[in-house]
């Protein structure tokens, strides 16, 4: 039954930059706040420290920055300032704060919450030409760096020291630490190495008036009082720019297996989930399950855009899982992962399987999974919602909008004039994270009077949230009240003003 993985030719989809959005402020019920508008002694201030290259002020340079990666939020700024140094970030944002001017802390711009593009007029401020690897300590596996270094980047340069990134994810060429932080990303190993809340040991950012919180410590154990920098992670450029982030990172495994396995069921799926828990222990680094629907979306945007690639399995089962160990030993590790799927075979919960058996058939088996996002978004546009919710019930939330949407006429399986393209869901199965996307020819009322409330209510009534990992975003400011109660939201809001009084920190967002 286990077949070796073949080697699956996936190139990769382009992202397409040809849809046009409309402004944010023109598709949504949203009013620019009472920020001031910036004038030729702004500009000309910037321009006494910074280099003139890092302050721009053309359309086309402003355009790539005006857009989120789906193309869906844009913003209308005029100013793009890309600071070197620490100082100089506390230079731009000492002056926004005092002149009342609303800024927009970007990374690599992958968040998917439409956080971090402006709504209106936002300077947006980018981090990244801070992009130095600070130090690294290589008993401890400390690593420290500025807040723009690519999280790839960071990764190759731990890996050839012996070390990994405890981060990975499908935009990981493209978004910076800092981002990462800045959103709590989770991705493809939380399972394993935890979330940036225990990984990140110490972070430098600069406040809104200017300030520098320096809490860049590299201890692991540090009980003296408030532990500020948690406030960072997770803060979505909402009270601060972090500048500066150091980061616990583990040892590079020396023996990593992928196994990509055909399931019949979602009760199969929580079984085997459980059995792989308890045979494989410490060396489980990753359960991710897709379902046919997304497989089928990414094998019809690689022929969307001339490619093929065979499917990891002959048969296309309703739910395919992708199990990754990492482990020192590699026979040892080995007869780990044989003896699990013999075990999940003879118990009847896996049907079908591969294992990869080089380098390449493991990048090509990640593919087919972190492909998922960037191919859902090829129809036209796509709903993306990230959601924690109890196992047993994750799929029931992906059936039930299926449901509704054939119900009202707006998604058929064969009739291509319907709005929705696929409803698919795939996610984090060992973080309990479930990422639904409803793949649309076209935005419409229609489909997102269908989705929403409907999506939140869901997740409320099994406590869930409405964010696992992208954050909240300009998407989900209005969503919030599903996931926290009325304490804990004036408490952030709080927060947020103590921190940023004036409100110029990624305003319409985050919180309302
Ligand atoms: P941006 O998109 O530039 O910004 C995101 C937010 O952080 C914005 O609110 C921005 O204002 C703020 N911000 C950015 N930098 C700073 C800073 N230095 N200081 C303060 N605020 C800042 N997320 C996951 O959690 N798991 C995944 O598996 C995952 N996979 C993805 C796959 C793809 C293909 C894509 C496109 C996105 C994915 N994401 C995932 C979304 C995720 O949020 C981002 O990819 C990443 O964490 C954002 O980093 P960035 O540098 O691009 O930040
Ligand atoms: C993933 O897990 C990312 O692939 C992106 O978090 C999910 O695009 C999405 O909805
Ligand atoms: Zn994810």
């Amino acid at each position: 039954m286990f077949r070796l993985a073949q080697r699956i030719k996936f190139s990769g989809l382009a992202p397409s930059r040809s849809v046009r959005s409309l402004f944010t402020a023109d598709k949504y019920p949203v009013k620019r706040g009472n920020y001031s508008e910036l004038n030729a002694e702004d500009i000309k201030y910037f321009e006494s420290f910074l280099n003139s290259k890092d302050l721009l002020t053309d359309k086309k340079d402003l355009d790539a920055v005006n857009v989120d990666w789906m193309q869906k939020y844009r913003g209308q700024s005029k100013l793009l300032l890309k600071p070197r140094s620490v100082s100089e970030v506390s230079k731009i944002l000492k002056h926004c704060h005092d002149r009342k001017l609303a800024v927009v802390p970007q990374g690599g711009n992958t968040g998917l919450v439409g956080g971090s593009v402006p709504v209106f007029d936002e300077i947006v401020i980018s981090l990244a030409n801070l992009n130095k690897i600070r130090k690294f300590d290589d008993v401890s596996g400390t690593l420290t760096v500025d807040a723009g270094v690519i999280l790839q980047t960071a990764d190759e340069w731990l890996r050839e020291r012996g070390y990994i990134f405890p981060l990975d994810l499908g935009a990981k060429g493209s978004c910076q630490i800092g981002g990462n932080v800045a959103t709590n990303a989770g991705g493809l190993r939380l399972l394993r190495y935890g979330s940036l809340h225990g990984t990140v040991l110490g972070i430098e950012a600069v406040l809104p008036n200017g300030d520098i919180f320096n809490g860049l410590s590299t201890l692991r154990k540090d009980n003296t009082g408030l532990d500020l920098k948690q406030l960072f992670i997770g803060s979505e450029g909402s009270i601060g720019i972090i500048t500066g982030v150091s980061v616990l990172c583990p040892p590079k495994s020396n023996s990593v297996n992928v196994a990509w396995l055909g399931l019949d069921s979602y009760e199969a799926v929580q079984k085997t989930f459980k059995l792989a828990k308890n045979a494989l222990g410490e060396i489980l680094s990753s359960f991710e399950c897709v379902d046919r629907a997304s497989m089928e979306v990414v094998d019809a945007a690689l022929k969307k855009h001339d490619m093929e690639a065979q499917q990891p399995l002959e048969s296309m089962h309703p739910y395919q899982i992708l199990i990754e160990t990492s482990g020192s030993n590699s026979e040892h590790d080995e007869q780990k992962l044989n003896a699990f799927l013999e075990n999940s075979m003879e118990n009847e919960l896996v049907v079908d399987g591969v294992v990869a058996q080089d380098e390449g058939q493991i990048q090509a088996l990640w593919q087919w999974r972190e492909g998922i996002s960037e191919s859902s978004g090829k129809w036209g546009g796509v709903y993306k919602y990230d959601v924690s919710l109890p196992l047993p019930v994750m799929w029931d939330l992906v059936k039930a909008v299926e449901n509704r949407l054939i119900e009202r006429n707006l998604q058929s399986k064969t009739d291509s004039t319907k709005p929705v393209y696929a409803t698919i869901g795939y996610g984090h199965i060992g973080d309990g994270n479930l990422h639904l996307n409803v793949c649309v020819r076209e935005y419409t009322k229609e489909v997102e009077d269908v989705l929403e409330p409907f999506v939140f209510e869901f997740i409320a009534k099994h406590n869930g949230s409405v964010s696992a990992e992208h954050g909240v975003g300009f998407q989900k400011v209005h969503a919030l009240q599903y996931s926290k109660d009325a304490g804990a939201l004036k408490l952030i809001k709080e927060v947020k003003n103590m921190f940023d009084p004036h409100g110029i920190m990624n305003p319409y967002k985050f919180i309302e």
